[in-house]
């Protein structure tokens, strides 16, 4: 079972307007210190947050309370002027689990009236989650011949690709930075990454390496999956043949 909770910040776009037309520097300021902030409060508690469109947060919950979502709400209120919505679900697969807190919050099931939590918490029971991280094989020697603009473009729209494929499997996939990706899997994920990486292989002549991981808490299977994926690296680098995919568990 996986549990997520979704941050939202509240009423963002009639605030925004109050800073006038020379606000995106400012903006950019902001969701940057809140990233940073949830960041680190998430990670403490075994948590990991991924960025969503820069104003939202999906944050890997598994194994925390309400009480631990109170706790972070208190302090992020103490830091910014912004306030943020909580919305928290789970569910058997990723896709399912950020359903049930989308639900929540449209169907306004309040956890906790004063610090803006809505949703179902899964807590300590049952709790397992699977990352893939996914990341591009030997992209440096692809900066030789393509400028840093091109790079992105590509590595772009492998991530749309890979957000389509994934969904429909009921997962959910970020751009981590670099070359980077995490998908939050569910077992079909994991079983048709291959048949993913074939098809990129085929269409687009990248080659991609996918490290896996199984744990109960998010930092556990993150963790896990980019130990898997320097596994990949190290075969590699010893001069054997590498595997694509890697899966390590707790
Ligand atoms: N988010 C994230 N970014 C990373 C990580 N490791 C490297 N990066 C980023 O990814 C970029 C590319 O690095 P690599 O993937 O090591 O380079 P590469 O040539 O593709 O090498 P291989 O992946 O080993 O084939 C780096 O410049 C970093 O920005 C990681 O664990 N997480
Ligand atoms: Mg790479």
């Amino acid at each position: 079972m996986i549990q997520l909770s979704i941050l939202k910040i509240s009423e963002y776009g009639p605030w925004t307007l109050t800073l006038g037309s020379d606000r995106e520097h400012e903006l950019q300021i902001l969701q940057a210190s809140l990233y940073k902030e949830i960041q680190n409060l998430f990670s403490e508690k075994n948590c990991l947050v991924f960025l969503n469109r820069a104003d939202e947060f999906f944050v890997v919950t598994n194994e925390l309370e309400l009480e631990d979502h109170i706790q972070i709400q208190k302090t992020l209120e103490k830091l910014f002027d912004i306030r943020l919505t909580i919305s928290i679900g789970y569910g058997e697969s990723p896709f399912e689990a950020n359903l049930k807190a989308y639900e929540g919050k449209k169907n306004e099931i309040i956890l906790n009236k004063e610090h803006n939590i809505f949703g179902f918490i899964n807590g300590k029971s049952n709790s397992d989650v699977s990352i893939m991280h996914l990341d591009v094989d030997d992209l440096t020697s692809k900066r030789q011949t393509n400028s840093p603009y091109e790079i992105s473009s590509m590595i772009f729209e492998i991530y749309s690709k890979m957000s389509r494929f994934f969904l429909k499997k009921n997962s959910l996939t970020f751009f981590m930075g670099g070359d980077n990706f995490m998908v939050i899997a569910s077992n079909d994920a994991k079983n048709s990454v291959q048949n993913f990486i074939d098809m990129i292989k085929n269409d687009d002549k990248i080659s991609l390496n996918c490290g896996i991981g199984n744990g109960h808490t998010a930092r556990e299977a993150v963790k896990l999956a980019t130990k898997s994926l320097d596994t990949i690296r190290e075969i590699r680098d010893s001069g054997k043949e590498k595997p694509e995919i890697y899966e390590l568990s707790c």
